[in-house]
């Protein structure tokens, strides 16, 4: 009786185990296999993760309001679409899980054509380390879920996950802007685990973001956003801080991108919302 009620448990779980198998290949994109898996996706993935460095490519859509005549009231919506291309010039680094939760450390290096020619934005201190080596340190964190009996999928297989954010533009008129207060960047999806790419190539949660500023985008993993005004400041005087108001952010998404075919994609996209801008700017000046 008992030997026939463990074997039973044991092909339970194999079935389970080779269900889940399946489910992963069937899963996977492409990606997974040039981006190995560093901590494994199951229940409580975040306390079975070690601690180390991601690299991937990034796309950022920054909308923000600038005050370009400096009579205090910003009047002019930029849109700025910027990106890594196909290099990993975004880095996270994470620590070694503490009850669920990782410490993690973001820097980034994003270009990009505005309406005023290119830009530049450099997000954290450059040495993601978990340590803040400069005034532009990003931290954030990754947390684990933990499972609602009264709802049918098991939440501790998904992990939150924000950073808090301060960055700095380059080639705008008047020169670099940056935010003094950090912009949280909440994620809008479960993270299900990671690979050296971070969040890339693996399935993650389904889509949760209500805010209709942030954007859906199928083809990656998961989605960053932010939409609450943030100040942003320049040095006029050029003593080093930035302490003059030109303008505030309207909304913020930053989409770990999967490489190569999808950024086809994102670039039409963005093409077509510069083409828009332009047209409307076109149109405002007559
Ligand atoms: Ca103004
Ligand atoms: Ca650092
Ligand atoms: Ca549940
Ligand atoms: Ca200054």
């Amino acid at each position: 009786m008992n030997i026939f009620k463990s074997s039973r448990l044991v092909s339970r779980s194999l079935i389970g185990a080779v269900g889940l198998s399946a489910i992963a290949l069937l899963g996977s994109p492409e990606a997974v296999k040039a981006a190995d898996i560093v901590c494994l996706p199951g229940v409580d993935w975040v306390n079975n993760c070690d601690s180390g460095i991601d690299m991937f490519a990034s796309t950022l859509d920054l909308n923000v309001n600038l005050d370009l005549d400096g009579d205090g009231i910003p009047e002019t919506p930029v849109t700025l679409e910027a990106s890594s291309g196909s290099s990993k010039t975004t880095q996270v680094w994470r620590g070694d899980p503490m009850n669920g939760t990782l410490q993690t450390e973001i820097s980034l290096f994003l270009t990009g054509t505005s309406p005023f020619g290119d830009f530049q934005i450099i997000a954290g201190d450059g040495n993601p380390n978990g340590i803040n080596d400069g005034p532009l340190y990003s931290e954030g964190q990754i947390t684990q879920r933990v499972d609602d009996p009264n709802t049918p999928e098991d939440e501790s297989v998904f992990a939150d996950s924000f950073f808090d954010v301060l960055f700095e533009i380059q080639g705008l008129p008047g020169g670099p802007i940056r935010n003094q207060s950090p912009i949280r960047m909440m994620g809008a999806r479960g993270l299900a685990g990671l690979t050296e790419e971070g969040p890339v190539g693996l399935p993650h949660g389904p889509f949760e973001s209500s805010d209709p500023d942030c954007k859906e985008f199928t083809f990656v993993t998961v989605e960053y956003c932010y939409i609450s005004n943030t100040e942003v400041f320049q040095d006029q005087d050029g003593d080093g801080t930035f302490e003059t108001r030109v303008g505030i952010t309207l909304s913020e998404q930053h989409i770990p991108e999967p490489i190569p075919e999808p950024s086809a994609t994102v670039s039409l996209a963005l093409f077509g919302l510069a083409g828009i801008w332009r047209l409307k700017k076109k149109h405002s000046l007559k």
